[in-house]
């Protein structure tokens, strides 16, 4: 056998473990998550405040010509608008500090084109300062979202423009505490008002920002900060904003240009994100961006048209339950508040969701493996697979990629969702699986898919009563990591349409 140095090392440690009666944790797979993906996926649920100039001219994208004096919250409250979204479960906020139209939500030194110049608290109002403060005292974290594109700027087109925009970048890095995801959107260039030449000016999307410079810079600035982008590098757009991911939704992905070339923000086969790139060469799990109302920002018209909580819990599985992060923009009023029919549907699907994942079945079951890895059941054992706490799981033997796992309730129970979470730590392995149910003296498929990641729910679509359940995990490029299996009796709140 040729030993190089690197299998001297594995077998030394091989070794050493043996000795010490310790099995060896399975060694990491492919691409793998960075701490501060890891930490960002754990937040499976943040909102979006798209609040803005845009409020108060009642329009999607502002022309970049309003008179600031136009942004005028009439009860500004965002402790309403954090703590509401903080009791529903939202782990954190986004808020649009510069939409296109260019107008800052913070006295920026970098233009004139904000709070500064408006009636709104004689100018002294900061609305950045005011939510990210919100947020620190009810415990939410806090991001940001600057638009690269600016209709009102002068500059906007010339390279005059980048340190304008890094300046305000600079500014919402380091002004208001820790930020949790810097969102970049891809929409940039085209016609605005540019500081009166009012005109059409086209930017090169792949050179004109700069994007590493400008990602470097969040880096350095404020280090566990997920940086988002139609191409990562922490979260990818999931290509839609309507709020799902496809079925089958890996955690890497490879973005491509549109000619199959480098890619940048806004200008990628984006249509490819929603599946990703299985066994990808990066971590780059899909954030899904959609609103509870038909519009970004708040129109009264439109009132009547909230998603119902039932909408979104659907949006819920169809997102986080594929390995995504659900993005939900709740966009406040003229007033500076959430509106009552967006209040109640983000309490009810919270209410909802709370009561849906509140007891896992699994936990009081007897579980069975058929492989445990290296028989050592306290390391890798099934039981891993309901602890309520620590990053432990079950794992199989090297060269074991396909096993199941027994769940025996004793008794009969309605099982509506199942939870499966992968031990992303170490990659991700699994490229297939099954649920099988027990009736009438035999094991009956109910479900199967491919990608598990993060987090994959399966719905039953109606409760299901049976007395055991049987996970197979039908295809792994590596021996099996899963850190949790839940069962749950939704009482029909996770009943729908079937993933
Ligand atoms: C898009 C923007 O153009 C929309 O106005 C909105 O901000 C959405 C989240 O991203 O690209």
């Amino acid at each position: 056998m040729n030993v190089t140095p690197a299998l001297a090392v594995m077998m030394l440690a091989a070794c050493a473990c043996s000795m010490a009666g310790a099995v060896p944790p399975p060694a990491p797979y492919g691409a793998i998550p960075s701490k501060r993906q890891l930490a960002r996926e754990r937040m499976d649920l943040t909102a979006f405040l798209h609040f803005n100039m845009n409020t108060f001219t009642d329009k999607e994208w502002g022309y970049g010509d309003e008179n600031p004096i136009l942004f005028h919250p009439t009860a500004f409250n965002p402790d309403q608008i954090v703590s509401t979204l903080k009791r529903a479960g939202f782990k954190g906020v986004i808020l649009t500090c510069k939409h296109h139209d260019g107008f800052c939500l913070w006295p920026t030194k970098a233009t004139d084109h904000s709070v500064t110049h408006s009636s709104w608290m004689n100018g002294k109002g900061n609305v950045v300062k005011a939510i990210s403060d919100a947020c620190h005292r009810f415990h939410m974290k806090f991001g940001v979202y600057l638009s690269p594109w600016d209709r009102n700027n002068a500059a906007y087109g010339t390279p005059a423009y980048l340190p304008i925009y890094r300046e305000q970048l600079r500014e919402l890095l380091t002004e208001f505490g820790p930020i949790f995801e810097v969102w970049f959107d891809g929409a940039n260039g085209g016609d605005g008002y540019y500081g009166g030449a009012r005109e059409t000016r086209q930017i090169d999307r792949t050179t004109y920002y700069h994007w590493p410079g400008t990602w470097q810079m969040v880096r350095r600035l404020q280090p566990g900060a997920a940086i988002f982008s139609d191409v990562g590098p922490d979260l990818r757009w999931v290509g839609n904003e309507s709020g799902y991911a496809a079925t089958t939704c890996w955690q890497t992905y490879d973005p491509v240009g549109p000619n199959g070339g480098p890619a940048a923000p806004g200008d990628s086969q984006y249509q490819t994100a929603g599946v990703g790139t299985e066994n990808g060469e990066h971590w780059m799990p899909a954030e899904c961006d959609v609103s509870i109302r038909p519009g970004w920002f708040y129109h009264a018209d439109q009132d009547g048209s909230v998603k119902s909580p039932q909408d979104l819990m659907n949006l819920y599985f169809e997102s986080v339950g594929r390995g995504a992060l659900l993005l939900l923009n709740v966009p406040p009023d003229r007033q500076g508040q959430l509106a009552a029919p967006d209040v109640m549907a983000v309490t009810q699907f919270g209410k909802n969701l709370r009561k849906l994942f509140k007891v896992n079945l699994a936990a009081s079951a007897r579980l069975h493996a058929s492989n445990v890895r290296g028989g050592d059941s306290a390391a890798y054992g099934p039981d891993n697979l309901v602890a309520r706490q620590g990053r432990s799981y079950w794992a199989t033997d090297d060269g074991i990629a396909q096993a199941s796992l027994t769940v025996d309730f004793g008794r009969s129970v309605a099982v509506d969702v199942i939870r499966l979470r992968e031990a992303i730590s170490l990659g991700q392995r699994i490229r297939g699986f099954a649920i099988d149910v027990w009736e009438n003296s035999a094991w009956h498929e109910v479900a199967t898919g491919a990608s598990i990641g993060n987090c994959r729910l399966v719905r039953l679509g109606t409760p299901t009563v049976t007395s055991r359940l049987r996970l197979r995990i039908t295809k792994s490029d590596a021996c099996i990591a899963l850190a949790q299996f839940g069962v749950y009796a939704g009482a029909g709140l996770g009943t729908g349409v079937k993933p």
